[in-house]
């Protein structure tokens, strides 16, 4: 199994402890992408077709906390529930912690706390992932650096490997066929006074994974080939948009790239689309909204809800234009 083979290679990696903590605990934020993964090169060690960019939001994410229990099999609490092991994510879960027991009868106790609404398009897996492997670390002692966390948290869920550190996160899809140059990596540029906006339409569980979804577009959209060079063209103008600190092309940039990523769903066979009338209601006062004079923005992930963009100065605008819109300052001193 691939993804054995490169744990192996990363825990030669970090200092090997006789044995673990009483207990390991790490918080890992989650990401708004805005420049989109969308596609796999190899589906086993959730490498990328192309590269990526995202925006990690601060004190938003997911807590975990491990311990060893002495029973045959691990309990998992999210949100304070117990998860039947049965679920698609406890089987996530476990798959995962396979591959560090130390041994087939060594079972894991995993709380994970979350403060945004899980599966609703808010990358709860990546969060998840992320504080798991950046728990696992601390559990173990290994000690591992940033980019091999990256690569261990990409191993659950790819997107995960962009919420191991701070800031403007870049993913390198990499060339290497066992992942080890595929990792999230910080910008060093920041920009304290861009906003997101989290308009919560629905917290209803998504009813297609993004895992999923991303499979068939792959498979069946005739628009896909076109994907890769959009990708190249928007990661440098919003790596141009950061450095220049010019709001009007992240925003376009991040917007286009949004939806032609929707756009790659609805060309897919059975087509999907993420967006409730709702979510095209909010698009459409974001439109008008521009036409008015406001800089503002959008990008929509595999969920119904939207994040809007825009610059600490239009936020009270944006709070009356959007009641109920939590607004998070991520870079902000
Ligand atoms: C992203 N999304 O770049 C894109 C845009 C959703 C829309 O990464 O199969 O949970 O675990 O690698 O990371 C969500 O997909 O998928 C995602 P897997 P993941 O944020």
């Amino acid at each position: 199994m691939k993804k054995k083979a490169v744990v192996a290679t990363i825990l030669d990696l970090g200092r090997q402890p006789a044995s673990h903590q009483e207990m390991g605990h790490a918080f890992a934020p989650t990401n708004i992408a805005l420049c989109k993964y969308w596609g796999k090169r190899d589906t086993e060690l959730n490498l990328p077709a192309t590269p990526s960019l995202s925006l990690s939001l601060g004190q938003k994410g997911a807590s975990c906390t491990l311990r060893r229990i002495d029973q045959a099999y691990d309990t998992y609490f999210l949100n304070g529930q117990p998860l039947e092991l049965l679920t698609p994510f406890s089987q996530r879960l476990k798959n995962y912690l396979d591959l560090f027991r130390p041994a087939d009868s060594f079972s894991f106790q995993v709380t994970i706390q979350t403060n945004i609404p899980v599966a609703a398009g808010l990358a709860s897996s990546a969060c998840g992932f992320a504080s798991l492997a950046l728990a696992l670390n601390d559990f173990f002692a290994w000690e591992l650096d940033q980019r091999h966390l990256s690569i261990l948290a990409r191993l659950g869920s790819g997107s995960a490997c962009r919420s191991i550190t701070p800031g403007f996160v870049e993913w390198h899809e990499g060339v290497l066929a066992d992942g080890m140059d595929s990792y999230g990596e910080s910008l060093k540029e920041a920009w304290p006074e861009l906003c997101i906006g989290l308009v919560i339409l629905t917290e209803k569980e998504k009813p297609l994974s993004s895992r999923a979804a991303m499979e068939r577009t792959v498979a069946t959209s005739h628009l896909y080939s076109s994907w890769p060079l959009k990708v190249k063209t928007d990661l440098a103008l919003l790596k141009q948009a950061i450095k220049e600190q010019d709001f009007k092309l992240l925003g376009e940039t991040a917007e286009s790239n949004a939806l032609t990523m929707h756009a790659l769903m609805l060309s897919a066979w059975p087509p999907i689309s993420y967006a409730l009338p709702e979510t095209v209601l909010a698009m459409q006062r974001v439109w008008e909204l521009r036409q008015d004079g406001l800089a503002i923005y959008f990008t929509q992930d595999a969920g119904p809800n939207l994040k809007l963009l825009f610059l600490a100065k239009d936020a009270e605008q944006v709070r009356a234009y959007f009641p109920g819109v939590e607004v998070l300052q991520p870079q902000a001193t």
